[in-house]
């Protein structure tokens, strides 16, 4: 069976991205899904500037760019600013990169994880500060070649384990992404969107200048990076119920590494040591996958049903807000 995409376009084609980049393609499905009323928040990173600069823009919903360790915070601010002018129908998303997200936009995060903020927050991952000329960040994966890790000098440590760190604040929607499964992005995206709170959403983007693949491939070295298990597609919802949602095939990681010139120095003991570590963190997410069945999910603050928090914080200050006309919480 075919799936059809929605046909609203939300992103114009003819922008500045690279051809054949993943994370382009991913705003594209990720708009589609959460349709026009949608207000886009964007750090310094390369979507800033393919999203473009007033008055010009690659999307016909509205962006704010703000400063690169704010995009959780500053999304939360527009959201609570439209609650106060009496506007509750728009989605705000914040749109960063990783380099925004595992590192430099980290606490910003955390806070609005902590607080539940009522926005989405997507981090299209491309492993490397890629504007800047490919620098390494916290998501650079392990052994992989970036311009601050120069051979023969490749990244030492694996890359930061994002979801279980947001998962650890028990937000009410967590998962990952590939906008090579366009069926699995939307639905997730659509999840998100019927949903209260803060909702975090990670993408794997593909990128063939920072990767060093040729554009044609990205899709397919996207498709490959799910099959080998190094990026499976799952959602977390609570921080505590944790679902597969596509089953990969589990091809050798060597199959996705050997398409990518970040990579092409890999000893035999190095790609050993790559899939030993897959395997390892495969097996773990199963354990919490089973775990789904046992556990007691019900516990914690917030509500299973709609995302919300029981407590006080987020549904109690909500209806203040409204009471009071909410100006005072601007
Ligand atoms: C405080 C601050 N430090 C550094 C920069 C320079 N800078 C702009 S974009 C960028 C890279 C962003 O990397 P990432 O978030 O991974 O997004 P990508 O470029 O890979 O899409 C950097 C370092 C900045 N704008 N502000
Ligand atoms: S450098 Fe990479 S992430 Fe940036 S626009 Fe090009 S393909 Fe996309
Ligand atoms: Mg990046």
């Amino acid at each position: 069976m075919r799936y059809e995409l929605p046909k609203e376009e939300l992103l114009y084609s003819g922008h500045i991205g690279c051809p054949g980049c993943g994370a382009s393609l991913a705003m594209r499905y990720t708009l589609q899904a959460l349709g026009k009323k949608t207000m886009v928040v964007i750090p310094a990173c390369c979507w800033s500037t393919v999203a473009g600069f007033f008055p010009s823009s690659s999307l016909k919903v509205p962006i704010l760019h703000c400063l690169f360790e704010t995009a959780a915070i500053s999304a939360s601010g527009v959201k609570r600013g439209l609650i106060a002018r009496g506007i509750e129908d728009v989605q705000v998303m914040a749109w960063a990169g990783d380099g925004g997200t595992f590192d430099i936009g980290l606490q910003s995060l955390s806070g609005c994880a902590e607080r539940n903020d009522d926005i989405i927050y997507v981090c299209y991952d491309n492993e490397a500060y890629m504007n800047t000329g490919v620098q390494m960040s916290s998501a650079t994966p392990f052994m992989s070649w970036t311009s601050t890790t120069p051979n023969p000098a490749f990244k030492e440590t694996p890359k930061k384990d994002i979801m279980e760190i947001l998962a650890a604040h028990r937000i009410p929607y967590a998962a990952t992404a590939s906008p090579a499964y366009p069926e699995d992005f939307l639905n997730k995206m659509r999840k998100a969107k019927s949903l209260q709170g803060l909702r975090f959403i990670h993408i794997l983007s593909s990128c063939p200048p920072g990767w060093k693949f040729p554009s044609e491939n990205s899709l397919k070295i996207s498709r490959l990076a799910v099959e080998t298990k190094i990026f499976p597609l799952y959602e977390i919802e609570n921080g505590r119920r944790y679902a597969l949602t596509h089953e990969p095939k589990g091809l050798p990681v060597g199959e996705y590494l050997k398409l990518q010139g970040r990579f092409s120095h890999l000893s035999q003991e190095q790609l050993r040591a790559i899939q030993d570590n897959v395997d390892e963190e495969w097996a773990f997410l199963m354990e919490k996958i089973k775990a789904r069945g046992t556990r007691k999910m019900e516990s914690g603050f917030r509500n299973q049903e709609s995302g919300k928090k029981l407590s006080s914080k987020s549904g109690e200050s909500h209806k203040k807000m409204k009471a009071q006309g909410a100006r005072h919480m601007v």
